[in-house]
């Protein structure tokens, strides 16, 4: 095993209060996000992702438009270097994508920041495993005149195309959705750009909310990734794949810098910031919103319990910058999900809203 320092490493058990309590563990290794970039390399691709998102910024900014960036699915933490094993975190992505269609609906123009494969707007409705797409096609002969227009010769008439059409158990869906992608993509109102690794995107977000900064307070960034807490740094990665053979594997992973700290103070202190927390334990779900934002001074934490996510959401936010957070819910219930309905919209109107009182009450 070349340069792996497994035997070196180990992963600290919290007891089971400390773990219920949410308190970190006090062998983590703590970074600043200064150290972390100093000491992780950039992406390959960073320069040329920001190239395309300057360009998409600009005109946004140009034509006064609102801008969001999105980040959306779960970030990974490589074991190795020549990565075979990696740590995963939960998110299908399907907050992110849902909630970008109702911010272009809404008149933003979206950067949508997601995981690699992971749920995108308008084709979330026809996902792979849930709703394929291949399952609305029919294959009908084609129907050739007698006499066709042009010579063919005798196998290709024998072996004509088939025509293809689509036969939707909900055309109306089908049709709004088609008309609303069409619509977005004729505007260029929405850009994608991915990440794999957690380290990707730290170093995409910090990238993204620098150039966004130009935006002042029309820029908003709505944070629905679900982001490892925890990494292994370059230096303790093992080169090649993890050899078995050793008896069990032992990790210690440092922890990933708070970014939103310098996130609003130095990267885009005008923007309007909304991050997620995402607990199991409802129990946990105030205090912990709460710390967030009392830590690192944005404009609201949206939190939500894991199996309860796609029916209520807390807001956690200051109503005036003097007083105490205040908490939101919002809620919908199964039989509403069951229609159709996602939270989602309901969350992008109470953002869009709040956002545009914060913009008026802020400095002309
Ligand atoms: O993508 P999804 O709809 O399956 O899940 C969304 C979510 C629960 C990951 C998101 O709403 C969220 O809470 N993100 C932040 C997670 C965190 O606390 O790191």
């Amino acid at each position: 095993m070349a340069s792996c320092s497994i035997d070196a490493v180990r992963l600290p058990t919290p007891s089971r209060s400390r773990a219920d309590s949410g308190v970190e563990t006090p062998s983590a290794h703590h970074i600043s996000a200064g150290e972390y970039y100093a000491t992780q390399p950039p992406p390959s691709t960073l320069e040329a992702d920001m190239q395309k998102i300057r360009q998409f910024i600009g005109r946004h900014k140009e034509a006064g438009r609102k801008v969001v960036l999105i980040t959306s699915g779960g970030t990974t933490v490589p074991l190795e270097r020549n990565v075979v094993r990696f740590l995963d975190n939960f998110s299908a992505g399907t907050r992110g994508a849902t909630s970008a269609e109702y911010f272009l609906k809404a008149g933003y123009a979206v950067i949508f920041m997601h995981r690699q494969f992971s749920l995108q707007p308008f084709s979330r409705h026809y996902s792979h495993s849930t709703n394929p797409f291949l399952d609305f096609l029919e294959l009908e002969p084609a129907h050739h005149s007698s006499a066709p227009s042009s010579p063919l010769n005798a196998s290709e008439m024998t072996n004509a195309d088939p025509l293809i059409t689509v036969r939707s158990p909900d055309p109306a869906k089908l049709r709004s959705v088609l008309a609303a992608y069409k619509d977005v993509k004729s505007r260029g109102t929405l850009h994608f750009v991915t990440f794999v690794t957690v380290n990707e995107y730290l170093w995409l977000l910090r990238a993204v909310a620098k150039e966004m900064n130009i935006l002042g307070r029309n820029a908003m960034y709505y944070l629905a990734a679900a982001v490892s807490d925890f990494f292994l740094p370059l230096d303790k990665m093992s080169e090649h794949k993890i050899q078995s053979g050793k008896g069990s594997l032992v990790l210690e992973m440092d922890q990933v810098p708070k970014i939103l700290k310098p996130m609003v103070d130095e990267w885009t202190p005008h923007g309007f910031l909304i991050s997620f927390k995402l607990e199991t334990d409802s129990e946990l779900l105030i205090p912990k919103a709460r710390a967030a934002l009392d830590r690192y001074g944005h404009q609201v934490v949206i939190g939500n319990e894991l199996h309860r996510r796609k029916l209520e959401v807390v807001f956690v936010s200051h109503t005036k910058a003097s007083e105490k957070a205040t908490e939101k819910w919002l809620r919908i219930d199964e039989e509403a999900v069951n229609r159709g309905k996602e939270i989602e919209e309901d969350i992008i109107a109470e953002l869009v809203r709040e956002h545009a009182t914060w913009i008026a009450d802020g400095p002309s």
